[in-house]
């Protein structure tokens, strides 16, 4: 681990920078790397590197730690911040802790940090040179043939976008002309629309009007037979004693209805016809019901009242019933209608249509009208339509020149893509630029773990990350999120789905759009071929 970690370093940081000599044989420069080997001379005093203090050179590797900064003792563990050169011949020189110098642990790929003890090091230079190459070239594989295919992402790229601006020009070209189609088709339909609504309006007052005669007509009748039922001496009034009989009228049903309550309805003692017309109909032609006719002679008991009542008010149904289903060629028939006709029924068999709200049919006239109208509604609303239909493309459209996608275009083909990854509990599936789901396979409903946010990657390499933020919120924590890291691979997949911190999510994904040309490129250089 130690000596791979140290390979990383020195070959991101000095590759071009060591030169390797052959031959260093003496013993005293042991663990000083190549390019300092100027500093220790062994004619003259060492000056630590630090600067801290000058010591004679047989301090040099003498066991004993001299210099604040270990620079005295590269070639032995004696100093705790020392640092071992290994020179690995054939390899890469890295530089070591001087603590793992002699621990009997092989940490150089030469073995020369072992060489005071009995432990015999195999060389795995030359092995590791192997490995390290394969694995370059492999790479170096990896992003020439994903850069082949990032290349014709680019160049379908650039074709759609111009396509695109293309058809964004036509879109708005249409949209323009239908506009201006919309407003004709609209002033049209305003147009047929007035002598419509006169004709409507004309139609429904007329009707209203014959309505409210029919009704005051049905009233009058009303009222005229209930005068005459309840005026049972015919002296042409309505007494206290006459309506007395009507204890359906009396509204609190506790105790009898008393002649003052009587006397509180017809506002006198009696009321003559004109005067039941104005004061007195109103007020009880709801509960109003008629007496049949034996009661007027011998008084009932009241189940037979209440039974005569019942077979009365059935009969009234079902003839209500009949004259329903005989008019039904005449009126539409509705159910408020019905309902509102049985209520009446109720009461008096005259007031049995005095509610019937059907409008009757238009006159030939008014029909012309409204079908006129209604063409003219159609056609604009079939314009209305396609306006509709091209700002929805427009936006889409829009929406699609305004995403970035990479400085090139290299990550166009996201465009309105979405990809699945399978997992042992989920499919976790990404939209690029629109959102992420985690969806439970043992059904149950899916979570969104992020709304596209932006590209995230650090400042030299913005396109290497994705951030979805703000999805649903954890119980009792944050909104979830997703980051996406990009890396080289032939196919566009998801690789590996990950929560390191707690509704903080991870996505590994492969896509030739990361794929790196000056990797691909690097194969081809000789200089890189040697260490
Ligand atoms: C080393 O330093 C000592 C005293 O610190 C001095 O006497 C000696 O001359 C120096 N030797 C060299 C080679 O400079
Ligand atoms: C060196 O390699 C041999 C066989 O290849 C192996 O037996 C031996 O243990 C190795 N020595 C060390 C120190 O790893
Ligand atoms: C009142 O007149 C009606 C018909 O007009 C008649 O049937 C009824 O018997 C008369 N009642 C009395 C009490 O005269
Ligand atoms: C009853 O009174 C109304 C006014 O409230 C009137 O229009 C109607 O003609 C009167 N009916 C009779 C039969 O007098
Ligand atoms: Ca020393
Ligand atoms: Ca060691
Ligand atoms: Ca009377």
């Amino acid at each position: 681990m130690m000596l791979s970690s140290y390979v990383t370093f020195l070959l991101i940081s000095s590759l071009f920078t060591i030169i390797f000599c052959g031959n260093i044989e003496h013993t005293v420069l042991r663990g000083v790397p190549t390019s300092l080997h100027s500093k220790y001379v062994p004619s003259k005093n060492f000056s630590c590197l630090d600067g801290s203090s000058t010591i004679p050179f047989e301090f040099v590797n003498d066991d004993y730690c001299d210099c604040r900064d270990g620079s005295d003792e590269p070639g032995t563990s004696a100093c705790p911040n020392g640092q071992f050169f290994c020179e690995n011949k054939g390899y890469i020189g890295t530089l070591i802790p001087s603590h793992l110098v002699g621990d009997g642990v092989c940490d150089c790929c030469d073995g020369s940090d072992e060489y005071e003890t009995t432990i015999v090091c195999n060389n795995t230079c030359f092995e590791l040179a192997q490995k390290t190459k394969a694995e370059r070239e492999a790479k170096q594989a990896l992003h020439e043939a994903g850069v082949i295919k990032k290349k014709e992402i680019i160049a379908t790229s650039v074709v759609t976008k111009a396509t695109r601006q293309t058809r964004l020009i036509e879109l708005e070209q249409d949209l323009r002309k239908l506009e201006y189609e919309l407003k004709g088709k609209e002033e049209l339909k305003q147009q047929a629309e007035i002598p419509e609504n006169e004709a409507k309006g004309k139609h429904q007052k007329l009707w209203e009007e014959q309505r409210a005669v029919r009704e005051a007509i049905a009233r009058d009748n009303q009222m005229r037979e209930m005068f005459a039922d309840l005026d049972t001496n015919n002296d042409s009034l309505v007494s206290i004693e006459e309506l007395q009989k009507h204890t359906e009228l009396d509204t609190d049903h506790e105790n009898e209805f008393t002649a003052e309550e009587v006397r509180s309805i017809l506002g006198a003692d009696s009321v003559n016809f004109d005067e039941f017309n104005v004061t007195v109909f109103e007020q009880i032609s709801n509960s109003y019901q008629k007496l049949p006719q034996i009661s007027i002679e011998t008084p009932v008991n009241q189940d037979d009242l209440a039974a005569t009542t019942e077979a009365h008010l059935k009969q009234e149904e079902e003839e209500e019933e009949e004259s329903a289903a005989a008019t039904e060629g005449d009126y539409e028939e509705d159910l408020s209608h019905h309902e509102a006709s049985t209520h009446v029924a109720t009461s008096l068999d005259h007031g049995k249509h005095i509610h019937d709200d059907t409008v009757p049919e238009y006159d030939d006239e008014t029909k012309r009208l409204i079908e006129t109208a209604d063409h003219a509604r159609n056609e604009y609303n079939e314009v209305e339509r396609k306006v509709h239909d091209i700002k929805r493309q427009i936006d889409d459209l829009k929406r699609q020149s305004d995403v970035d996608v990479g400085i090139h275009g290299e990550y166009s083909a996201f465009i309105d893509q979405c990809y699945d990854y399978e997992e042992r509990e989920y499919t976790y599936r990404i939209c690029m630029f629109k959102d992420a789901k985690q969806i439970p396979k043992g059904g149950g409903s899916e979570v969104t773990i992020g709304y596209w946010d932006s590209w995230c990657g650090p400042t030299d390499n913005k396109y290497l990350r994705m951030k979805y933020a703000n999805g649903a919120t954890c119980w009792n924590g944050p909104a979830r999120s997703l980051t996406v890291t990009f890396r080289c691979g032939i196919e566009h997949k998801t690789v590996d789905v990950r929560e390191p911190t707690r509704c903080e999510y991870a996505m590994l994904f492969e896509t030739p759009s990361a794929c790196d040309e000056t990797i691909a490129i690097a194969s081809v250089h000789p200089d890189h071929e040697e260490f």
